[in-house]
């Protein structure tokens, strides 16, 4: 199914792409056609040898007759359960545009902005949500995960509506504080906004379908998941303001928004300079490798030596030149 961690930058809806993607996928007619083409490469285009007709006629014989049916279903199922997961993302979405009083989404003006729509955009939402727990019990209910399905969903859902509250009270519109911006504060909006729905869902989902259901294992992926979303998010908030909207789908607010954006490293500074707990020197540290601190230094330093070279050049016309040289020579490079 179109997998939700790439639906928020890949899913234009611009002219096909994705949106026929995933149209195959969710299309049982299409399943079966490709079913037809499979049975058609193993019987005919791969071997040529007359000889083998008889056999590969019964080759076809047995595919048709015993592979089609009962597994089928269960990828129905499953490609029913991934729709479920782009509904909650729509459903989010929608809003998300709304309270981030954003202009464009997936290459096109966000739903709220749309001639007519409008704050009736909220109710929209509302719809979209309603329809996620319309489909499972229609497509699932008869299944022994169905529970584990409807709890997961009402969780993830309560979990990204938590993180939605902190992202928005952390960025009350026009009050500049940059104390508010806290790391542990960052770590937990993103956890909660979109590591849970757009990493731990899909997964957990999966696991559940295939009956995988102790905690254990669940806590074990849930691990690696909420960690590979908090990178996803900074992401996503690089993006805000370096990507390019033709290619991410939308228009970057963050900064318009107050938002606590991992761009924003300032409050890391205040919390941590001037301190004399090696780990808050770490912390420092750690902030200025991300600011490439080193590169920055070293273009500095040349530049800085180029400058006074020709400034010797230019302005010692008296003094031998090595005098200067000299002692450029003694700093530059130095490393003690
Ligand atoms: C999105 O955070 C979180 C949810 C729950 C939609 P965001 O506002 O940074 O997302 P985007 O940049 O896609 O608007
Ligand atoms: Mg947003
Ligand atoms: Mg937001
Ligand atoms: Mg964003």
């Amino acid at each position: 199914p179109p997998h939700p961690l790439f639906s928020r930058f890949q899913d234009k809806g611009t002219s096909n792409g994705t949106q026929s993607k995933k149209a195959l996928l969710s299309d049982p007619q299409l399943f079966d056609t490709q079913f037809d083409e499979l049975v058609t490469e193993l019987t005919e285009r791969d071997i040529a040898d007359p000889a083998l007709t008889d056999a590969l006629n019964r080759l076809r014989e047995v595919l048709l007759y015993n592979a089609p049916g009962g597994k089928k279903n269960e990828v129905q199922r499953a490609l029913l359960v991934g729709w479920c997961i782009e509904l909650l993302q729509a459903f989010f979405l929608v809003a998300d545009d709304i309270m981030d009083a954003s202009v464009t989404r997936r290459g096109q003006p966000c739903w709220y902005k749309k001639e007519g729509v409008g704050l009736e955009a909220i109710n929209d939402s509302f719809l979209l949500e309603a329809a996620i727990y319309r489909l499972l019990r229609r497509h699932c209910r008869e299944q022994p995960y169905y529970l584990h399905l409807l709890e997961l969903f009402m969780e993830t859902s309560f979990q990204t509506e938590l993180g939605q509250a902190l992202d928005l009270m952390t960025a009350p519109p026009g009050q500049i504080n940059l104390s508010r911006f806290t790391m542990e504060r960052y770590k937990a909006i993103v956890k909660y906004k979109t590591a849970f729905y757009s990493f731990y869902l899909p997964v957990a989902a999966a696991m559940y379908m295939a009956g995988i259901n102790s905690e254990v294992e669940h806590n074990n992926a849930k691990h690696i998941l909420l960690e590979m979303g908090e990178f996803f998010q900074i992401q996503d908030d690089y993006l805000d303001c370096y990507g390019d909207p033709a290619v991410t789908g939308k228009i970057g607010t963050d900064i318009q928004d107050n938002k606590c954006s991992w761009l924003v490293q300032r409050a890391e500074l205040e919390a941590c300079y001037a301190r004399h707990d090696e780990a808050s020197v770490q912390r420092v540290k750690a902030l200025y490798s991300t600011l490439q601190m080193e590169d920055l230094y070293h273009r500095h330093e040349e530049d800085s030596y180029r400058r006074l070279q020709e400034l010797i050049a230019r302005h010692a016309q008296n003094l031998p030149h090595s005098v200067f040289l000299n002692f450029a020579k003694k700093i530059y490079k130095r490393n003690k």
